[in-house]
């Protein structure tokens, strides 16, 4: 049977140019796509760009420019971001494209006809910044929560029955717990559940960048209505025949920042409920970067800009670093000295150098290298543990724990290095050239596992490693990592290193 997966990024708000917060979300999506593939699944990988609203309006006007010439131009840094970050997506989509159009007024015509939808009066606080509503008692010193200023706003909307959704959302949850990761972001979303869902307004008057309510064009959709329908649109919505719509609503993980899981995991799953779909399977949320400790702001001018993090340390640097240093879920500090120090500790020494050293060995001391025929309790115990990567890793991935896929992949780095060093090779050239042989065959076996396995998180310098080792590309999938698909015979070409150190410029 077809196994179908479906992984989501948030859509970026196009005020402004990406920065480390957006890399990082749409990195661990990836690193979810590709593991997802190499081990049998059919993927959709979406990501793309949230386009109306008012905060938008407003860059645009101050730019002084049109609201979708100011869309297409950020757009097209998210665009570029996901390129040059080697992102796998398979649609990046935009809020501005018909496709979405329709699905949105499609999706406002079901929850109109299901009886969850009434015209009304809005009085009350709402954030640009954050595009969203806030109760008086919500307000912290006369702000948003998230510190960012707010406006009185009074106007006719259009209201969403929120509250009809309490009870129902409880008992989903109850029944479900595991929608909502990590757990910490499961009790938030609980307990704000349980102080009371208010029916939400979902039109705005005041302003019209936005996707017209049908048959009142007075009106425009709530931006955070419009943007949520975008993981719908992509899969074909309103067919709810088509095959992707089939195949990928009934298994989809949203993969988004601590910042938006109220949108994600009480205001989403209650529209699908009102529209008669099912809930998505896994809502992971993440934590938030600060750099050199200090929380990222624009104002603050300590934005991360992605690009020249890559420019200085290499895109499969960057990927490892932010996806290992901190554990998925908790905030994390960037640091220059924690990067150099990954580079230098984890890539560099740990696997840089067991490769250097296996390889440069097998290229300057084996004429031929072959499978052997026995192999000790040391060598079948390193390549027991290589052949249990998948189960081991795929184990953490599949609750998104990043940090403890990549601890367990270099465990097994870890083990190689100890075995190297205890074998001692290099000795064996002078005493005993077969065993020399062997161990070395079992080193490289052990690097072909690893290189497999760490396909999604470093796609470029596997490919590379993977290359080096001749490994053909239809048995680079995870179901090669097994004693039946090892090495028959290793090739002999000249290593280059693979990960240098990053030597600091004084
Ligand atoms: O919220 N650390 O878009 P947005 C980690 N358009 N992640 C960060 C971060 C940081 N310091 N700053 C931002 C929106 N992010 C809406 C989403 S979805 C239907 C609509 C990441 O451009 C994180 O994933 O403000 C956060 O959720 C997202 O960027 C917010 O992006």
């Amino acid at each position: 049977m077809q196994k179908n997966y479906y992984i989501t990024t948030p859509i970026y708000y196009v005020n402004d140019v990406p920065h480390i917060g957006h890399a990082y979300t749409t990195l661990a999506c990836d690193v979810l796509a590709r593991y997802k593939r190499l081990t049998g699944y059919t993927v959709k990988f979406l990501t793309g760009t949230d386009e109306h609203g008012q905060k938008v309006e407003q860059s645009a006007q101050k730019a002084g420019v049109t609201p979708l010439e100011y869309a297409t131009k950020y757009s097209a840094h998210f665009q570029r971001l996901a390129k040059t970050l080697n992102i796998s997506n398979d649609d990046f989509i935009r809020t501005t494209e018909t496709r979405h159009k329709q699905a949105a007024q499609a999706l406002w015509h079901k929850l109109e006809a299901n009886g969850f939808i009434y015209l009304g009066s809005y009085a009350g606080w709402y954030s640009v910044r954050d595009e969203a509503f806030y109760q008086e008692s919500e307000l912290v010193n006369g702000k948003a929560p998230s510190g960012a200023p707010v406006e009185w706003v009074e106007e006719p909307s259009y209201f969403f029955k929120l509250s009809a959704f309490e009870q129902p959302l409880l008992d989903y949850y109850a029944e479900h717990p595991e929608t909502i990761a990590p757990k910490s972001r499961y009790n938030e979303v609980l307990s704000f559940i349980k102080g009371g869902l208010k029916d939400l307004s979902i039109s705005r008057t005041s302003f019209a960048w936005g996707i017209p309510v049908p048959n009142n064009e007075k009106h425009i959709m709530y931006v955070w209505l419009d943007a949520l329908a975008n993981y719908l649109t992509a899969i074909g919505y309103p067919d709810e025949q088509s095959p992707d719509f089939k195949n990928f609503w009934e298994n989809v993980t949203h993969v988004v920042g601590k910042d938006i899981v109220r949108f994600h995991a009480v205001y989403w799953p209650a529209f699908l409920m009102a529209a008669g779909l099912n809930l998505p399977k896994r809502i992971y949320a993440h934590g938030w970067w600060t750099n050199e400790g200090q929380k990222i702001s624009k104002s603050v001018g300590n934005v991360i800009d992605p690009y020249a993090l890559i420019d200085t340390y290499g895109l499969n640097a960057v990927r490892y670093f932010l996806l290992r240093e901190v554990p998925f879920g908790q905030d994390g500090d960037f640091s220059h000295t924690a990067m150099i120090r990954r580079i230098n500790t984890d890539l560099s020494n740990d696997l840089g150098n067991l490769c250097q050293r296996v390889f440069s060995q097998v290229f300057k001391n084996c004429n031929g290298l072959t499978r052997p025929e026995t192999l000790t309790a040391e060598d079948t115990a390193l390549l027991e543990k290589a052949y249990a990567l998948p189960e081991v890793v795929g184990k953490e991935l599949e609750v998104q724990a990043f940090h403890k896929a990549l601890e367990e992949i270099w465990n097994v780095i870890g083990d190689a290095n100890r075995y190297v060093d205890a074998q001692a090779p290099w000795a064996l050239k002078k005493t005993d050239v077969e065993r020399m042989k062997t161990v070395l065959y079992t080193l490289v076996e052990t690097i072909r596992c690893a290189g497999l396995i760490l396909q999604p998180f470093m796609p470029d310098a596997m490919a590379e490693l993977l290359d080096f080792l001749h490994i053909p590309h239809d048995q680079r999938d995870w179901t090669f990592v097994v004693a039946g698909h090892a090495l028959q015979t290793v090739p002999l070409d000249e290593p280059k290193p693979l990960f240098p150190r990053f030597v600091e410029e004084a």
